[in-house]
């Protein structure tokens, strides 16, 4: 017989409501659900593919172990279990907790359990070489935030269902549906700004999908976006467009910034923007001008040369024009999982507490840049890392110089894996263990209802019954965290009460604080049995979420500082801001040189989901963009194969000759470069590409976080040779253990 069950996607941060038809163990299809307070209907393409990961014969459902051949055997849950204890604890012993990595991978922003366990896998192991996908996408933002707010996940919203200009840099919103915008069907809600009368601007050296549909493009240089959002403030200032009386009611320091930000006249940037003067006051003017007007920055700027400096220009210049949480501006949602005293308990919050053994790279909200990882296991020395946990992540593919992690995995003593397949990182591990996975656990959004345009909640029950004996991803978490002497909440003071609960059968849900977050958040009902405030059990009654209402006005409300400004008296930020001002006038490429930048596809997520076919048939996708003047120069043409060189790699890849590309700028997009994890994902496999992290350097990384620079790297394009290009070759395989 068949039910449908109403649950939230959570491929990304759109959180768009699925309406899921079943009949057994089989999905019969996933629709919209077109009740879903926040998401009204709508899904994309990867939402719908959630049932083809269901069913793919290649997602792991039993732990798996390496043999000696590279391969891997499946193995029962307590044998793994007590082989990843044992090798844990044995080279804790022998080296200390930080001979322990760990890596959280993007999927962990929406799992809920495994959030409220991280803290706690930390202290288990007792290692403070945590990294996780944040140096590669937000730490520039977390650490502005942190400074800025007071804490690292109070992150300002473009209020676009509200605005009449729409600033949009560094995104391709109409792509990626938004990253620390949490706003389905962006695309509906850019129309609808031009269709009031408002203006979108996209600053991308690409004309991405969103800016083909904006009023206008400016197509910036990499890594000149800094300069150019300083350079917007600096025009208000000199045109006497600022109302220093309202920003000292939000903020404390901004003479300054008004001091830091003098040298970044229009003329002085053009060098590093490659925007004309005359187009920065205009576009500083207008957004000035309009009723109302919102800035937003994200990936392609956060994982860009100064991409802190960046983040925080984009909070200046959205206080500057008088709009830091005005209606139509740069607004903060409230939302329902109040997380922040959580974290703030936890010690997990903050930035530079402590720094990497070999590069002495900064720590940001807990944990330090991916691009260390590779060094810190191949540099002895006490300290060294000689073993690996990875939880939904990637890391060879999405971190910079992927091929010396490749190696550099397979010098470790021990790694372990959690994760639904074999890809071109867990292939490294000895022990995988696999979750029951999403649909087969319930759900609710700790992250992403912080950065939506509107307040919601909603909670997702599992689409099917845990299949018997297999583990979600937070109970596979806790009971390591458990054989490793901790408990799930990480805090010595209380966790011994969990152990001792275990014991007589009461046990640690990610449910129960779930259920306290909301009791205490802003709508919760305090626990007071007469409160019409919310709690999990009224939640679990809305099937399709509760509404709680639009943004609310005001900045100090989010603020966790107690002066309740922002502080912008930053030293660091202060310094980062002279720091660029020392380099406006350097160009940034080299003679016959092009700027690689990233980028994502509509079908594609990350590095995964590239074993679905729907998602991968059609025309290939991992092609590189290039402008025709650059093509000819090189003597490539489209569809041809040629060679992509720099410092850190020479390999082939597709050339699409595109006028989208700002001449001199070349775009691949990242997660592909499947050929060594064929064996084990077929079709992802038959549509490998190559990976855009096989040219980036672990080296080049931004100066106050230490973020990896991904984009903007220097490389040369060349026609293909006879016998020219390489293969990913598969690296020896590990002892086995
Ligand atoms: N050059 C370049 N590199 C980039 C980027 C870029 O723009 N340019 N973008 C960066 C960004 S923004 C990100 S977020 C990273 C992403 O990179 P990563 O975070 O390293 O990993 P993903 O590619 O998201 O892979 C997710 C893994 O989690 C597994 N998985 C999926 N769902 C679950 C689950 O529920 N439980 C478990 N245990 N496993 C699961 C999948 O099988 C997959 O192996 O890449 C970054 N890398
Ligand atoms: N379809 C799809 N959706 C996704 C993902 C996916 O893989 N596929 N990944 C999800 C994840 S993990 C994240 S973090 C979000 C990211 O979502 P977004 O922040 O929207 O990031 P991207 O889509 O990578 O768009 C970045 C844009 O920056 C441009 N860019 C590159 N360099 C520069 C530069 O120097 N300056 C400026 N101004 N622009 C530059 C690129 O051309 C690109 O158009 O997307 C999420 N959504
Ligand atoms: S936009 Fe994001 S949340 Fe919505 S269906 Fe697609 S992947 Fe899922
Ligand atoms: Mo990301």
């Amino acid at each position: 017989m068949s039910r449908t069950v109403f649950r939230t996607c959570t491929l990304c941060e759109a959180m768009c409501g699925l309406k899921f038809e079943v009949d057994g163990e089989r999905v019969l299809a996933v629709l919209p659900d077109e009740e879903d307070v926040f998401s009204q209907g709508f899904i994309c393409p990867k939402g719908t593919a959630i049932a083809a990961v269901h069913d793919d014969p290649d997602r792991l459902r039993t732990p798996m172990r390496r043999m000696a051949s590279g391969d891997f055997e499946p193995i029962g849950w307590e044998e793994a279990f007590s082989l990843v204890a044992r090798r844990l604890k044995e080279i804790r012993a022998q080296h200390g907790g930080d001979a322990t990595a760990v890596y959280m991978g993007n999927p962990v922003a929406h799992n809920y359990g495994a959030l409220a366990l991280r803290n706690a896998v930390f202290a288990a192991l007792g290692t403070r070489n945590c990294t996780s996908a944040g140096s590669q996408d937000t730490s520039p933002r977390f650490a502005v935030s942190y400074y800025l707010y007071g804490a690292s996940l109070i992150v300002p919203v473009p209020d676009i269902d509200h605005t009449q200009y729409f600033l949009c840099v560094g995104a391709n919103p109409r792509i990626s549906n938004g990253s620390l915008l949490a706003a389905p069907d962006i695309r509906k809600r850019m129309l609808a700004i031009r269709q009031r009368g408002g203006r979108v601007v996209v600053v991308d050296p690409r004309r991405s999908e969103t800016a083909r549909e904006a009023d206008e493009h400016l197509a910036i240089l990499p890594g000149g976006d800094a300069a150019f959002l300083l350079s917007l403030v600096q025009v208000l200032v000199a045109e006497g467009r600022i109302d220093r009386a309202k920003i000292a009611t939000l903020a404390r320091g901004w003479d300054e910034i008004e001091r830091r930000i003098a040298p970044f006249a229009p003329e002085r940037v053009e060098a590093m923007t490659g925007i004309d003067a005359g187009t920065i006051r205009r576009v500083a003017r207008e957004f000035a001008d309009a009723p109302s007007s919102a800035a937003y920055s994200r990936v392609g700027v956060c994982n860009n040369a100064h991409g802190t400096v960046a983040s925080l220009a984009t909070d200046l210049l959205n206080l500057a024009a008088g709009r830091m949480g005005e209606v139509g501006g740069s607004m903060f949602a409230t939302p329902p999982f109040d997380t922040r005293p959580i974290l703030k308990l936890t010690g997990a919050d903050g930035h530079a507490r402590w720094h990497s053994r070999v590069r002495k790279l900064p720590e940001t909200f807990g944990d330090l840049p991916a691009s260390i990882l590779a060094e810190e296991m191949e540099t002895p020395g006490p300290g060294q890392v000689r073993a690996l946990v990875t939880f939904a992540g990637n890391p060879v593919l999405s971190t910079p110089n992927g091929r010396r992690l490749d190696a550099a995995l397979e010098l470790l003593e021990f790694m372990v894996s959690i994760d639904l397949y074999i890809n071109e990182t867990t292939r490294h591990a000895d022990v995988i263990l696999p979750p029951a996975w999403g649909l087969a656990e319930d759900h609710v959004d700790f992250i992403n209802t912080a950065v939506a345009t509107r307040n919601t909640v909603r909670w997702s029950p599992p689409v099917f019954e845990k299949p018997a004996g297999s583990w979600a991803d937070w109970q596979i978490l806790l009971e390591l965290i458990y054989r490793l002497g901790g408990g799930p909440t990480g805090l010595k003071s209380l966790d011994w009460l969990y152990r001792l609960g275990r014991r007589v059968g009461i046990h640690w849900k990610p449910e129960s604080t779930a259920d306290m977050l909301l009791r205490l958040g802003p709508y919760g009902d305090r626990f007071l049995p007469w409160s019409r405030g919310l709690n999990l059990k009224k939640l679990k009654r809305a099937p399709h979420g509760i509404d709680l209402g639009p943004l609310r006005p005001g900045v100090a409300h989010r603020i966790l500082h107690r002066d309740r400004l922002m502080h912008l008296d930053v030293p660091v930020l202060l310094k980062a801001i002279d720091e660029l001002a020392d380099s406006l006038e350097s160009a940034p490429s080299g003679d016959d040189a092009l700027l690689l930048i990233g980028r994502r596809e509509l079908r594609s997520n990350n590095s995964w989901m590239h074993n679905v076919p729907e998602l991968v048939s059609g025309r290939a996708r991992c092609v590189l963009l290039v402008h025709p003047a650059d093509a000819q120069r090189a003597g490539v043409g489209d569809g041809e194969t040629a060679v992509l060189e720099n410092h850190i790699h020479t390999g082939e890849v597709t050339v699409r000759i595109s006028d989208e590309m700002r001449p001199g700028v070349v775009s691949l997009p990242h997660g592909w470069g499947h050929v060594a994890s064929a064996r084990w994902q077929r079709t992802a496999g038959a549509h490998a590409g190559v990976s855009i992290n096989d040219w980036t350097d672990d080296q080049r990384v931004e100066s106050v976080v230490g973020q990896s620079i991904l984009n903007g790297l220097p490389v040369r394009l060349k026609a293909k040779m006879p016998d020219s290009g390489d293969a990913h070759s598969a690296s020896p395989a590990r002892a086995q253990i």
